[in-house]
């Protein structure tokens, strides 16, 4: 069966903005929006959803924040459309990854995309940087008993979509060796800009090495470009550190990883409940300090995401005026 009425491509609703820029090669950043509707809670959410738009277009790029609407995947949402995502009520916003993509747009209203629906989304739309917190990956389990088989749809997004995802680390709420691990498998190289550690989300480092690590963000541009043309067919995943005003010291911050999700298991909590569960948990047991970090690094990730975009296209735009020699 072919791609035909009702596919990805047919389904995509793509802000005039965006759709003006794609059309003129400029640099774009897709933005996720369960970060908006899960992630974080009313009125940081609405905060951080705005300020990352923000931020994108003073790196000199433009954002598509992706969300589903009503049986569309909306490519940019307009200041009305982030405010309704924003302030919806708890519960009504679905969460929609990969597996979960075709009930939301079945079911009609607003959905939110995680990482791997977003770059379903953005990659049919033409996007190739994204920008998110902290990616999904294999969850932790009680001590001996082995890995979890909870393990994120962005993993497998990030092995079969050809695209820049700018991160801040895997969240620090999961089993990062195994997360690093999976990618692995899956062909998915993971860079560190500016250090050698792995980036821990709250934390400035998640205490193992990074894969590959790049001095800056030319270099970063450079190996994404590389990787871009080798048409492996994967994405990259660019971890930058959460900035050091905010960031939560390592040890606060295994703790309060630590308390929570022995808290998730007494309360039973699993499934695509669970992320979200914990980082509200995370948030409680740290006073909102890692809201802090959280939000911070999201607009972080957002400014550092738009100017790769930007490098990737003065990249394309040197390249042609090579061929034209
Ligand atoms: N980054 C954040 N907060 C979030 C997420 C990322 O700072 O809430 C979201 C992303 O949408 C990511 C999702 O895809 O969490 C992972 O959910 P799960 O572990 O259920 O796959
Ligand atoms: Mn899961």
């Amino acid at each position: 069966m072919s791609a035909g009425a009702g596919s990805v491509a047919d389904r995509l609703a793509v802000h005039r903005d965006v759709a003006v820029a794609l059309a003129a090669g400029r640099p774009v950043v897709a933005l996720e929006s369960t970060l908006i509707s899960h992630g974080l809670a009313y009125p940081d959410n609405l905060a951080v959803a705005s300020a990352s738009e923000a931020a994108v277009r003073e790196s000199g790029a433009v954002p598509a924040t992706v969300a589903v609407f009503d049986g569309q995947l909306l490519v940019g949402l307009d200041e009305d459309q982030l405010l309704a995502l924003a302030t919806a009520e708890r519960g009504s916003v679905m969460k929609a990854a990969r597996p979960s993509l075709s009930a939301a747009i079945a079911r009609g209203g607003w959905a939110a995309t995680t990482v791997s629906a977003t770059m379903i989304a953005a990659h049919a739309a033409g996007i190739r940087v994204f920008a998110t917190g902290g990616i999904g990956g294999v969850h932790r389990t009680p001590p001996g008993s082995g890995p979890s088989l909870d393990i994120s749809s962005d993993l497998d997004e990030l092995a079969r979509t050809p695209m820049a995802v700018v991160c801040a680390g895997p969240k620090a709420i999961l089993d990062v060796p195994n997360t690093l691990e999976v990618l692995e498998t899956r062909g998915v190289p993971v860079v560190a800009i500016g250090q050698a550690d792995l980036p821990g989300f709250y934390a400035r480092s998640a205490g193992i090495p990074a894969p590959h690590s790049v001095a800056d963000e030319d270099a970063a541009a450079a190996l994404i470009q590389t990787h871009f043309d080798l048409g492996l067919g994967s994405g990259i995943l660019v971890c930058v550190p959460v900035p050091a005003d905010v960031a939560l010291p390592e040890a606060e911050a295994r703790a309060a990883v630590e308390g929570a999700n022995a808290d998730a298991e007494v309360a039973g909590i699993h499934g695509p409940d669970l992320t979200p569960w914990l980082l509200a948990r995370i948030a409680t047991i740290t006073g909102g300090r890692s809201v802090r970090a959280n939000t911070a690094l999201i607009v972080n990730n957002a400014r550092v995401a738009g100017r790769l975009a930007v490098a990737l296209v003065a990249h394309a735009l040197v390249a042609h005026a090579g061929d034209g020699r």
